[in-house]
């Protein structure tokens, strides 16, 4: 099985949303990645509770929600997570991050743990048998447009291996950050599963959608 692609739709046009909706439900889009930020655990704001809440009317293509806010124990509550969708919060963000993941499983989604480019692997080790997925940063997070940080492949390879030997095989490692293409074939052959992708690979101005999509997925065979 190759690997899945969940678009960014911060970087979706408005005026396109719903078109592209249809496209990706035709072409099999595994996750639709739901980008929430608070302007203090990043610089920036973006997607609130009322956008997500409408999307889930708008489709059945299950949501992968990247909680980029502080303290995210104290508003999971906020987003009415539903069974089968992915939820990542960063653990820079919480002191709590155990209980959180047993909070979103208790919910029937799936806890995934999102670390920055800073932030070492070995943060997780107590805590894999809690997680379905790891969500790499492949870029600082914040904004779309950015350039991969040079090292981030090689930390994917070691994640992949540390995944390996702790019998933890099954737990799927999603990339975050100018997941171009080109980059996209080095991380997949580097271990990652889920391509999180905004500007670098599908939402870019006068392409066709559907023609990006079936280029995009040669490249994580
Ligand atoms: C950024 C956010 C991401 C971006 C995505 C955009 O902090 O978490 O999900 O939307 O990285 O990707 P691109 O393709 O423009 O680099
Ligand atoms: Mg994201």
């Amino acid at each position: 099985m190759g690997g899945k692609i969940s678009p960014s739709m911060m970087c979706a046009p408005l005026a396109e949303l719903e078109a592209y909706i249809k496209i990706f439900e035709r072409n099999g889009i595994e996750y639709l990645h739901m980008d929430v930020m608070d302007g203090s655990f990043v610089p920036n704001l973006m997607l609130g509770t009322d956008y997500i809440k409408q999307m889930r009317g708008m489709t059945r293509i299950p949501l992968d929600i990247h909680l980029m806010i502080e303290k995210p124990e104290d508003k999971l509550d906020w987003f009415d997570i539903q069974p089968g969708e992915y939820v990542s919060f960063h653990i820079e963000a919480t002191r709590h991050a155990q209980r959180i993941c047993a909070k979103i499983r208790e919910k029937g989604a799936k806890p995934m743990i999102a670390l920055n480019p800073q932030t070492p692997l070995c943060a997780l080790e107590d805590l894999l048998p809690d997680l379905d997925g790891v969500l790499l940063m492949t870029v600082n997070p914040g904004f779309a447009g950015q350039k991969l940080i040079p090292q981030m492949p090689d930390k994917i390879a070691r994640l992949r291996k540390m995944l390996a030997d702790s019998d933890n095989g099954h737990i799927e490692i999603q990339v975050d950050g100018n997941t171009s293409p080109q980059n996209s074939k080095i991380m997949r052959e580097s271990g990652a599963d889920i391509f999180v992708v905004g500007t670098a690979g599908l939402f870019i101005t006068g392409a066709d959608m559907e023609k990006s999509i079936e280029e995009y997925r040669k490249h994580i065979q």
